[in-house]
């Protein structure tokens, strides 16, 4: 398991009962896209969250997804976004420009938007490397992405400034 080194139990997610998500999932090679919302969407609700707190937006492909995210950001209606997808490696230098343009555009929509955008993007040589990757539960990019995105909502929300209950 990918998540712990040392073979003690895994942690269990920190509690994020009310708090709002948006998952943008890819449909690219959505057979692992899936998984990975699957994964997402598990860890989400491990954390308490409420079926009715996640709001599900898809894109065609790995390229959309910072451009959704940055707009599902800008609504002020989540306290984080999860984004997921899948490029995998083929004869083009087309993979190189997807990946790197998926990790800036993320990195870039966050940045500016000052919501946390959870970067759940699969970039592998192979498909069996990406079905490693979306394994049920916490072998899974998609969990690991919600998992991130859970800590830095709980913990961009206690820059909250003083006397301010939102
Ligand atoms: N999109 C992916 O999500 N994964 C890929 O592996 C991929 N490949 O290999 O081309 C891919 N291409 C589509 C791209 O993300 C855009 O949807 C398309 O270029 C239209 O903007």
């Amino acid at each position: 398991m990918r998540h712990q080194e040392s073979g003690a139990p895994a942690a269990p997610l920190p509690g994020a009962a009310g708090y709002r998500f948006a998952i943008v999932v890819s449909r690219f090679n959505e057979s692992i896209t899936g998984a990975l919302r699957d994964g997402a969407r598990a860890a989400l609700a491990e954390a308490g969250v409420a079926s009715d707190d996640i709001e599900e937006l898809q894109v065609p492909g790995a390229f959309e997804l910072p451009q959704a995210a940055r707009r599902a950001a800008e609504t002020a209606r989540f306290d984080a976004v999860i984004c997921l997808g899948c490029v995998i490696r083929g004869e083009t230098p087309h993979f190189e420009y997807i990946s790197s343009a998926v990790a800036h555009g993320i990195m870039e929509a966050a940045g500016e938007t000052g919501v946390p955008i959870a970067f759940g993007v699969l970039t592998t040589d192979n498909e069996g490397q990406a079905e490693e990757r979306a394994k049920p539960r916490r072998d899974n990019k998609g969990w690991e992405a919600a998992a991130a995105a859970i800590e830095m909502a709980r913990l961009f929300r206690t820059f909250t400034a003083p006397g301010r209950t939102s």
